[in-house]
Order: structure tokens, then C-alpha cells, then sequence
């Protein structure tokens, strides 16, 4: 079984400011828990962070065929993104939608998902450990 997760815009700087929003680990903290949970589940997981929408829509679009679920936390890219919902429609691969913070619990405009709109499945507020969530959730759901 194999997982594309994808990290949007200023994940790569996590641990560097903000710890009381989004935690003290750092990027590589999060890059650690990903390798430890593929061992621990079984399951091939590649990680790709773009700062860029395109190089996200790319990545999607690239894992057609070849992925068979996506874990992704668009970043900010979460509230705008039309293109990245669209090319999560388009390519149809079962995805998680991760965001380390309660998105509810912050401004208003973060509490409004285009990506999530083509997810089974969105984890919030549970810092790092969404992500090993969100690949035990995947597991489960595409065994079924
Ligand atoms: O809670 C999440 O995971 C977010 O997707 C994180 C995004 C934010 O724009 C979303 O609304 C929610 C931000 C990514 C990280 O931004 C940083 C900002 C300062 C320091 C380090 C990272």
C-alpha cells in the first residue's frame, strides 16, 4: 500500500515560531513520525512539501496510477485553493486532510476547506500526530 503525504506552504518551518499554534516540533520532527508510522503500519510512505500551489496540483496529478491514498495538509493553501480540490477530484485517490492546529477554533476564514471537500476525512487539532492518524485511517479504509 502506498502513501503520497503532501505538505503545503510553511509547513517546512514548523518548531521555528508560533509553538503555541502549531507545537515545538520541527518539520523534521513531523518527517520522523512519518517514517516510524509506515514502519509500524506496514505501508510505504512518501512525504513532498511544496511552497508553491502548482508543484502541489503536480504532485497529485502525478500520483494517479501510482498512490493509493493521500494524506495532505494543504497549509493556507487549505482556504483558497480551488485548483488543489480540483485536482484531488480529478485524480480520485482516497485523501486525508490533516491540519496540525483547531482550524475551527482560529480566525474565520481558516474554517472554510476547499481540499476537504474531496476528502474522506479531516483530522484537526491533534498537532503532529494527525498525520499517524490520518495514515492508520487510509490503511483501514482502503483494506474495506
Ligand atoms: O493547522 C494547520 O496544519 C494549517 O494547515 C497550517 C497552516 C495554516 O495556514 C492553516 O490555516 C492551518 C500554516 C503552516 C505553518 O505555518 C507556520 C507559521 C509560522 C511558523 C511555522 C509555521
Amino acid at each position: 500500500m502506498k502513501i503520497l503525504v503532501l505538505n503545503g506552504p510553511n509547513l517546512n518551518m514548523l518548531g521555528i515560531r508560533e509553538p503555541k499554534i502549531y507545537g515545538k516540533n520541527s518539520f523534521a520532527d513531523l518527517l520522523a513520525l512519518l517514517d516510524q508510522t509506515a514502519r509500524e503500519a506496514g505501508v510505504e510512505v512518501t512525504q513532498y512539501q511544496s511552497n508553491h500551489e502548482g508543484s502541489l496540483v503536480d504532485a497529485i496529478q502525478e500520483a494517479y496510477g501510482k498512490y493509493d491514498g493521500i494524506v495532505i495538509n494543504p497549509g493556507a493553501y487549505t482556504h483558497t485553493s480551488v485548483a488543489i480540490l480540483d485536482a484531488l477530484k480529478a485524480v480520485s485517490i482516497p485523501a486525508v486532510e490533516v491540519h496540525i492546529s483547531d482550524v475551527d477554533a482560529r480566525e474565520p476564514f481558516r474554517q472554510i476547506s476547499y481540499a476537504g471537500m474531496a476528502c474522506v476525512k479531516t483530522i484537526k487539532g491533534q498537532g503532529l500526530e494527525g498525520y499517524r492518524q490520518a495514515i492508520l485511517f487510509l490503511k483501514d479504509y482502503l483494506k474495506k
